[in-house]
């Protein structure tokens, strides 16, 4: 465990606020879809002398001397990365997960050229081209959605139409609020048709690809897949890009630099090391397949007890509620009331939903924190009993008093990596 003696000497502000936020973690139950807890291993190599050095360009070909421990590092993650996702180049520079799209983008395609990504009500992300991002002033986005909301498959047929009438030089998969699978075999054949490149922005399913749990892209002929490095693959915070073979990776590697970046985090890609060699343990594989059972447990369980979940379930590590339909609230509210007995998730749109963005319909779930916690299928239930007993409870302070401390409690029997108990 750390002990941060340093910073409580050296700062005391700084270590207060450490301190809140670790005691924070430690009593709450975190369902933020796109959150987890690294191992201790991840965080001590995000803190160390890594940080000091500036590696512009890539290992073997830098910018600076004394790179010999930097392209070692580099190196590792570069081929563990690859192992792990059976592709032929990977780039772990990428900052984040917006800045590897942006960077894929300017890779594979001239200003003008058009992009066919999920609908963005239907649980897609702003980097795929949502109207307040830059991006649409240099690519043209046109969408696909879901063809039926209950079922939650994918209008393949709407999609190859659109494909022929907008002629995209990019078909893009992947999702930030979407409970199912991708038919990839379809949406390569989709590409193919009209000769674009098939992308996969894994970020929220890259730890269940990684475990075996859910396909990968690659098995299916696609040319790029775009990860965040800190969900599901329980990272740390970063991005990366993958490519089928060496000719793409070039294009992939002049556009993050000199195209995009500067100086890699190179802290952080000896963590996005260390993370990839974890990843690559049979133990991951169980961990990526529990995940799934926890969601799709506490889904049952939720529905079961009157919740409408879009989609009607969940095939990953995701889910989405209606809250109006399900106890005739507001996503934000429900967002609010649960953080007051310590479960933090987010209000989400739902698709067609009517209201606005920052007062949405739903809210989104997830169980990659909790299962790394720990939890499993009877703990689901515990906490959707808790959930189930805010809401209910929502307009008496006393009743919600006395569940934080029942969480509190619950909380103490699975600790949170890195945190003393
Ligand atoms: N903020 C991430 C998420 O919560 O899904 C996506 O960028």
């Amino acid at each position: 465990m750390f002990t941060y003696d340093s910073l409580r000497q050296n700062d005391p502000s700084v270590f207060q606020s450490l301190q809140g936020e670790m005691q924070r973690q430690a009593d709450g139950v975190e369902l933020i879809a796109s959150e987890n807890y690294v191992s201790p291993a991840v965080m001590e190599a995000m803190g160390t002398v890594f940080n000091n050095k500036y590696s512009e360009g890539y290992p073997g070909k830098r910018y600076y001397g004394g790179q010999e421990f930097t392209d070692q590092v580099e190196s590792l993650a570069i081929d563990r990365a690859k192992q792990l996702f059976r592709c032929g180049h990977a780039n772990v520079q990428p900052h984040a997960g917006c800045p590897a799209n942006v960077a894929m983008y300017f890779a594979l395609l001239e200003p003008g050229d058009c992009v066919l990504g999920m609908d963005l009500g239907h649980g897609g992300h702003l980097s795929h081209g949502h109207p307040v991002t830059y991006l649409t002033k240099i690519f043209r986005f046109v969408r696909y959605g879901m063809k039926d909301i209950e079922t939650g498959e994918l209008d393949y047929d709407a999609m190859l139409e659109t494909a022929k009438k907008e002629k995209p030089k990019l078909v893009l998969a992947g999702y930030s609020a979407y409970p199912r699978e991708v038919d990839y075999a379809k949406m390569k054949a989709i590409a193919d048709a009209v000769g674009a490149y098939a992308v996969m922005d894994m970020a929220h399913v890259a730890g269940l690809i990684a475990g075996g749990v859910h396909k990968n892209p690659f098995d299916y002929g696609f040319d790029v897949v775009t990860t965040t490095t800190h969900k599901t693959l329980r990272g740390p915070r970063g991005g990366m890009i993958l490519s089928k073979n060496e000719e793409i990776g070039k294009k992939i590697d002049k556009s993050v630099f000199p195209g995009f970046q500067g100086g890699p985090i190179m802290q952080m890609i000896a963590a996005k090391a260390v993370a990839f060699g974890e990843a690559l343990q049979p133990e991951f594989k169980e961990y990526a397949a529990q995940i799934v059972r926890n969601s799709k447990h506490l889904a049952k369980y939720l529905m079961d007890r009157g919740a409408k979940l879009i989609t009607n379930g969940t095939d990953n590590h995701l889910m989405l509620v209606d809250c109006i339909k399900s106890w005739n609230i507001p996503g934000g509210e429900v967002e609010k009331v649960l953080d007051e007995v310590g479960i933090t998730l987010n209000k989400n749109s739902i698709p067609n939903d009517q209201r606005k963005p920052m007062d949405p319909s739903g809210i989104r779930l997830g169980t990659p924190a909790i299962t790394t916690r720990g939890m499993r299928e009877n703990d689901m239930e515990v906490l959707a009993d808790f959930m189930l007993a805010a809401i209910e409870r929502r307009a008496d302070p006393t009743a919600l008093h006395a569940l934080h401390e029942e969480v509190k409690t619950f909380c103490r029997r699975f600790p949170v990596p890195g945190i003393s108990a």
